[in-house]
């Protein structure tokens, strides 16, 4: 938005005629005329496509009126019985944008107000509504739902679903009883393999569902809430989360979870999470069961530590450390690093873990504690 192009002046057709050239995405021009009166602006509601260059001619009516929009940066003054004034910019940010009347103009300024809705090009955002538009753009360094097992605060769009596969090879890294070498078991992904599958849904703007079946016969059904939506470097965000798995198709082993997933973004690099939960009855499938158990406690209190780092325009490294603070902890924390690749609405991700779980029961039952795991991560958005 700081590249908007601003122009307060009377049209000149010369420098229409130059900002056609500058770029094929200046070439359409949206002409609004904006009537400013004591106390409203007509229209007060105005939408336009991205990419297009916006020219509000506003005209004033008895006493002078300024129209700015802050979040862009804009402002423009209009007087009574002159000429109309002209506002260009180039809308490139999707968005919702509130503008006001800045000069002051009587006892009702205050209420002199509108939004300007600047609609992603795609004709699905146009069709679906507003509240959809910021949701569908892509976050550079939160482009997916998870880390490796561990959530994030990504929103998914109303009416939109999300599918992912967690695939993770149960052959050591480092070989086990009776393996040929790794370079022969090609790297683990000749064998036996623990998979997930992941369908989420977004029921409401900022609130998800989803399922997570693994073939382990362990189903996961969990729902997210965003509290808080990071919008500028100041914020953070902050996701409500609950979950409740079992075994045998969620008819056995009950596993309750609840907890909060605190992010912070740091511009298009790097985004850090922070996610303390409990999850109760954690002790009942044990991925990696070690020998030694250390207490009888039944539930877990754990706090995930995460970050993704964008390294090249779609590949980021990701790595996620989830210590179990007290309650039940039978075998290692889960430590997972990895390598993905996002291409459009897809995530290739590639990881090594030291456990092969990926809910939070397999997470909070604990991590092996001397083998490290291959596995792949893809995500497909189908919006
Ligand atoms: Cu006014």
């Amino acid at each position: 938005m700081k590249r908007a192009l601003i122009v307060v002046l009377l049209m000149v057709p010369a420098l229409a005629q130059a900002s056609n050239d500058a770029s094929e995405r200046q070439a359409e021009t949206h002409e609004i005329a904006i009537r400013a009166e004591q106390f409203s602006f007509t229209p007060n509601e105005i939408e336009v496509v991205a990419g297009t260059t916006v020219r509000l001619i506003i005209e004033a009516v008895n006493v002078a009126h300024g129209l700015a929009i802050p979040d862009l940066g804009l402002s423009a003054v209009a007087r009574p019985g002159a000429d109309p004034t002209v506002l260009e910019f180039l809308a490139d940010t999707p968005g919702r944008f509130q503008f006001t009347c800045s000069v002051f103009c009587g006892s009702g300024h205050g209420e002199m107000l509108g939004v300007l809705t600047i609609v992603p090009a795609s004709g699905v955002a146009q069709r679906e509504g507003p509240d959809r538009v910021d949701d569908l753009a892509v976050d550079l360094v939160e482009p997916d739902f998870n880390l490796v097992t561990l959530p994030t605060t990504l929103r998914l769009p109303r009416n939109s679903l999300a599918f992912r596969l967690t695939h993770r090879f149960s052959r050591p890294l480092d070989g086990g009883p009776g393996d040929g070498n790794l370079l022969e078991d090609f790297f683990g992904f000749d064998s036996a393999a623990f998979i997930g599958l992941e369908l989420r849904y977004g029921i409401a703007p900022g609130a998800q569902v989803g399922v997570y079946r693994h073939n382990s016969r362990n189903l996961q059904i969990f729902g997210k809430y965003n509290l808080l939506w990071q919008r500028s470097d100041r914020e953070i965000g902050l996701d409500a989360y609950v979950s409740l798995e079992g075994t045998n198709n969620l008819r056995a082993n009950r596993s309750p979870a609840v907890g909060v997933v605190a992010s912070k973004r740091f511009g298009e690099r790097a985004a850090v999470y922070v996610e303390p939960m409990w999850v109760g009855n954690t002790g009942r499938q044990l991925i990696h069961p070690e020998p030694l158990f250390l207490s009888d406690e039944k539930n877990s209190f754990l706090v995930g530590l995460g970050t993704r780092i964008r390294v090249r325009e779609t590949v980021n490294l990701v790595a996620e450390y989830v210590p179990r603070v007290s309650g039940f902890d039978n075998g290692d924390d889960h430590v997972s690093l990895a390598i993905e690749k996002r291409a459009g609405g897809h995530l290739f991700q590639v990881n090594v873990s030291n456990g092969l779980g990926g809910s939070p029961a397999q997470v909070a039952g604990g991590a092996s504690v001397d083998d490290w795991f291959i596995g792949f991560n893809i995500t497909r958005k189908f919006y």
